[in-house]
């Protein structure tokens, strides 16, 4: 961490030097709460910037960042694997991001921080922006809730665990960490929320509500559906117990349905994560932002995302749901070719989902983008997706890469059948 702290200082006096910065964030949770960071922070430092949020970094991307003339341009969750792009950039570069680096070219005006150089593996994108952040000033210690909901948003905590140090920085700030059910969803229907609880026998809407009501849990309050957050203590009690039973019945073990919770200032961070990541997904990158810097307008705002982005994924998975005979299983994973009917957007969340119903537990979502075939990927673990995915996606024509878990990649129209094939090939001979 040290060598990585030092780098971050030497980004920060550069930081320091400069007048005029533009920052290029990623568009998901973890690159929307890396904004929010560098926001703060050069508001602090009295900086004038600009901030621009992105899918990923295309040629016109960087002709319009060029043309703002900025004498420094800050790279937060995304970066590292764009260096070849990076070099049409003729002023300062720092780049603050967390995924596999990609063809290192030397760049003489570039600062790259990404805890990958030092074999870290608890840093998110918004982690590493919140280093940097710390070296500019102290009094930014107080964003370290932001780096860990940007971590949370990247699954970062089923995966490597959070980094001590910017965990006890969140906790000096009011983050809080308890043990809870491991589910998801506190504030929509409950057996809507038990239906994604992981555990076979409730994963239909028919068995959750039999579920519910066989121990007990009425459904509505009048003719409103009652959700977690409605529980008494009584019945979350209840609903613990039988739920540690009722998973115990389908071979899984207590510790799977409890885990830990972080809350902040009442709010559960798991939820806010969601609903960045639905700002991201749904274009309202300022109103992300706004609500991680506490922005009472942007919390008005707020609400339609949510429903818009629900909207969206129950018709992603209505669809998926009458099209079964488009998933299709090899001996290694599952497919979803998708076509039009799901947006590039959103098809990593359906292919999550969808993930967690799959006995072998890799899903490979496809779904037609601007630029060809949007590639979207997710295990369990025992399968480097970030190998796989981009050594197949290269076969194809395309391209891809991400962390261990999930993956994903762009790749020509018309070549899902040579992807399909390559990336079994390699799952199978693991190579
Ligand atoms: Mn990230």
């Amino acid at each position: 961490m040290q060598r990585m702290t030092d780098l971050a200082k030497k980004a920060a006096e550069e930081i320091k030097r400069a007048e005029k910065i533009e920052v290029v964030s990623h568009f998901d949770c973890d690159g929307i709460a890396s904004a929010a960071i560098m926001k703060r922070a050069l508001e602090r430092a009295g900086k004038s910037f600009g901030i621009t949020v992105a899918k990923q970094i295309r040629p016109e991307l960087i002709e319009q960042t060029r043309e703002k003339n900025p004498e420094l341009v800050i790279f937060t969750d995304l970066g590292s694997g764009y260096l070849e792009e990076l070099e049409r950039l003729d002023c300062r570069i720092i780049i603050a991001d967390h995924h596999i680096i990609k063809n290192d070219v030397k760049l003489k005006n570039l600062i790259h921080i990404n805890p990958e150089l030092f074999r870290i593996k608890t840093l998110s994108g918004a982690c590493v922006a919140y280093v940097l952040a710390k070296e500019l000033s102290q009094q930014n210690k107080d964003l370290a809730v932001l780096a860990i909901v940007g971590a949370i948003g990247d699954m970062q905590e089923y995966e490597y665990g959070f980094h001590p140090e910017i965990l006890k920085d969140a906790e000096e700030n009011g983050l809080k960490k308890e043990k809870g059910l491991r589910l998801f969803g506190r504030t929509r229907p409950l057996h809507k929320t038990l239906e994604y609880s992981d555990i076979p026998s409730l994963s239909s809407e028919s068995s959750a509500i039999q579920f519910l009501s066989s121990i007990g849990i009425k459904l509505k309050n009048g003719s409103e559906w009652r959700t977690l957050n409605d529980l008494t203590k009584e019945e979350m009690q209840t609903l613990s117990d039988k739920l540690i039973l009722e998973a115990v019945k389908n071979g899984r073990k207590s510790g799977d349905i409890f885990n830990d919770i972080y809350t902040h200032n009442g709010t559960e961070l798991r939820e806010f994560a969601t609903l960045l990541n639905a700002c991201g997904r749904t274009g309202k990158y300022e109103t992300g932002i706004g609500l991680c810097l506490g922005d009472a307008d942007a919390k008005k705002k707020s609400a339609s995302v949510v429903s818009e982005y629900r909207k969206q994924i129950a018709s992603a998975l209505g669809w998926a749901e009458k099209n079964r005979g488009r998933i299709f299983r090899k001996e290694a994973a599952s497919f979803i070719l998708a076509g039009k009917n799901i947006n590039e957007n959103i098809i990593g969340t359906i292919t999550s989902i969808l993930a967690k119903s799959e006995a072998g537990g890799i899903m490979v979502g496809m779904a037609d983008s601007e630029d060809g075939i949007k590639v979207s990927a997710r295990a369990a673990g025992g399968a480097d997706m970030n190998s796989i995915v981009s050594k197949a996606a290269e076969e194809a024509g395309g391209f891809g890469g991400g962390h261990e878990r999930a993956a994903g990649g762009t790749i020509p129209a018309g070549s899902e059948e040579k992807f399909i094939e390559a990336f079994c090939r390699i799952l199978e001979n693991k190579n």
